[in-house]
């Protein structure tokens, strides 16, 4: 079987844009690949963190991952920092990538930027972090949202370059594809269209999080961004909220694009609002029992959380061991 990798940070609370460009995903295909899905721990601290809340939200992201579907029948489940070859093999792949292709990506531009004079290094080579956690497993697919495109493509000019310059005859790393899905890979905020839903958006109304009580959940599709227009239309550039409320009803429904167009078209925001509130209370509420489930037994958490450690801990391994080898290394005696 074909393997995929893929993971979220545990970095706040997840939303609908990470559940539905990402996990929905991961569940859909699950049974035709053998899968390692991991916490991403490493990366959470690139931004500053709070190591209050660290262990507890790793927790919740796993917990999540069960409750949305993974199966382990399929999949493995792991936290990144239980495997230290992902940081290992990170410096290894660090002094090989260019300082300009990390320069040049859109994420460590904007979150640079938004963190002003306070930027650690690791925000920098965030990318050469996650194209460790990808080529140690030998992926062939990388199932995720669209922000994350840019960042698979420099983890294959990585895999060349080093294949390239040190695996010539018999190449090491394997190139992954991307896996991006057309519907929901980016899923904008609910108070700008034009922006996606995001972790890190200071305000809680731009975001429906997956565990939003319903009252919560009621509250912020009322109080979303819409406009004056009458009727409801998918893909019109001027009025991106309007396609994005589509979108979700239409994923969160399960409904087709023509459905909901039969559906929406002659609706106002009035009447299609509590659609879309019902919906998503629905949608989410077989998640949110699922995680109650899961969280009461700790104790099975943390059993699902050293097996997914020891199947991912001995592929990864014998990669790093490669690499090194590959890059001249002398073996321990
Ligand atoms: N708005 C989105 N639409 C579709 N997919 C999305 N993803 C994130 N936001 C959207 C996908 O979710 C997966 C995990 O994301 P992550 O937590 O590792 O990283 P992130 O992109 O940093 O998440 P956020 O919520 O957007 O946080 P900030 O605010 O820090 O930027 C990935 O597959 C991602 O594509």
């Amino acid at each position: 079987k074909q393997r995929v990798l893929s993971g979220v940070q545990p970095t706040g609370n997840l939303h609908l844009g990470n559940y539905l460009g990402a996990i929905r995903n991961w569940v859909e295909i699950q049974d035709q690949y053998e899968n390692f899905f991991c916490v991403v721990d490493l990366h959470a601290i690139t931004v500053p963190h709070n190591p209050a809340t660290l262990a507890a939200d790793t927790y919740t992201i796993a917990a999540l991952y069960l409750a949305c579907g993974i199966d382990l029948q399929h999949s493995h489940i792991f936290v990144q920092s239980h495997v230290s070859a992902h940081s290992e093999l990170c410096w290894l792949l660090n002094c090989i990538t260019p300082l300009n292709w990390l320069q040049d990506m859109i994420q460590f531009k904007e979150k640079a930027l938004k963190q002003g004079e306070n930027v650690g290094a690791g925000l920098l080579t965030y990318p050469v972090l996650m194209s460790a956690d990808i080529l140690l497993y030998q992926a062939d697919k990388v199932p995720v949202g669209e922000d994350q495109k840019q960042h698979l493509e420099l983890a294959r000019d990585i895999v060349n370059r080093f294949n390239h310059q040190f695996a010539k005859d018999k190449p090491v790393l394997k190139l992954p594809d991307p896996l991006i899905r057309k519907e929901g890979a980016r899923v904008m905020s609910l108070t700008d269209g034009t922006k996606k839903m995001s972790k890190s958006d200071p305000s809680e109304l731009s975001r429906i999080n997956v565990l939003d009580p319903p009252d919560q959940i009621a509250n912020k599709i009322k109080r979303c961004k819409t406009d004056p227009v009458r009727g409801l239309t998918f893909d019109d550039v001027d009025r991106p909220e309007c396609n994005n409320l589509l979108t979700l009803y239409m994923l969160l429904s399960g409904k087709t694009k023509e459905a909901v167009v039969a559906e929406c078209a002659d609706m106002g925001w009035g009447q299609f609002k509590p659609l879309l509130t019902e919906t998503a209370i629905n949608a989410l509420k077989p998640i949110q029992d699922k995680y109650q489930e899961v969280m009461a037994e700790k104790g099975y958490l943390e059993s699902v959380l050293r097996d997914g450690r020891e199947k991912a801990e001995a592929i990864a391994n014998q990669t790093l061991a490669d690499v090194k080898a590959a890059l001249g290394y002398t073996v321990p005696l």
